[in-house]
């Protein structure tokens, strides 16, 4: 479970803004993942359906719910695939979103809770994505916001958990330590330049993460492969 996931599922949540001629392509994405060996790759059933080999060895995670960015109001994204589809589709794990703090975040606990189950029951992992988001909450990336989110993670039952990078990273043992044996992933975030991305790659190891799940940071890169083997080398998936 260690490793660098690279996450291609911008298209619907952010719209293809984030995408340039080349990135825009899922077998341009494809293609580096495979060069590059990445641990997982991330991606919404619609692409892993066309898009997805199992044969050549990068481990799915189908993320099982989504939302566009159209809607301006409080967050939330819902299911859109099952754990079965995303089994018969190749999937060595699903993921999930949920919006802690959001008005709608009892909707999103509670399909996590049945995808939870259901993902078990089948012996697969299941990642959150833990973001807390909406208009209750005042700083999304105070430290002990991120420590909150892994922790509701495990408590939810997830086997990874994703969050956000703390603002004040003096203290990134905590939110490893809130988790529990959740593993911790890094999320990208918008693109960083090399010496930052690869600091942040390096405290939040040092701390005890277990990788990075990182999209843009990687694929708006000039050169995604050589980035990700660097990420890999830091993360000791090598
Ligand atoms: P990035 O590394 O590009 O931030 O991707 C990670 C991710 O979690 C994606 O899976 C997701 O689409 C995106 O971030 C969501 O970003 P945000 O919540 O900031 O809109």
């Amino acid at each position: 479970m260690k490793g660098v996931y690279l996450a291609y599922d911008h298209g619907m949540e952010h719209g293809p803004t984030d995408f340039n001629d080349r990135n825009v392509s899922p077998a341009y994405i494809l293609d580096i993942a495979k060069r590059a060996e990445v641990d997982a790759i991330i991606l919404l059933k619609g692409i892993a359906r066309k898009y997805y080999v199992k044969d050549t060895g990068i481990p799915l995670i189908l993320k099982l719910n989504q939302k566009t960015r159209l809607y301006d109001g409080e967050p939330i994204a819902t299911q859109v695939c099952s754990v079965k589809e995303a089994i018969d589709m190749g999937a060595s794990a699903v993921g999930y979103t949920v919006y802690l703090g959001s008005r709608y975040e009892h909707i999103m606990l509670r399909e996590f809770g049945r995808i939870e189950e259901d993902a078990h029951k089948y012996g697969l992992p299941i990642v959150m994505w833990s973001y807390a988001r909406g208009k209750s909450i005042k700083d999304d990336e105070a430290p002990e916001i991120i420590a909150y989110a892994a922790r509701a993670a495990m408590e939810m039952g997830a086997d990874v958990v994703k969050v956000k990078y703390p603002s004040d990273d003096s203290n990134l043992g905590w939110v490893v330590k809130s988790a529990d044996t959740t593993k911790v992933f890094l999320a990208g975030g918008k693109a960083l330049d090399d010496q930052n991305l690869e600091s942040r790659a390096k405290k939040a190891i040092d701390a005890g993460f277990s990788g990075l799940a990182v999209g843009r940071n990687i694929f708006q890169s000039e050169d995604p492969v050589a980035r990700i083997k660097v990420l890999k080398e830091i993360v000791g998936s090598v």
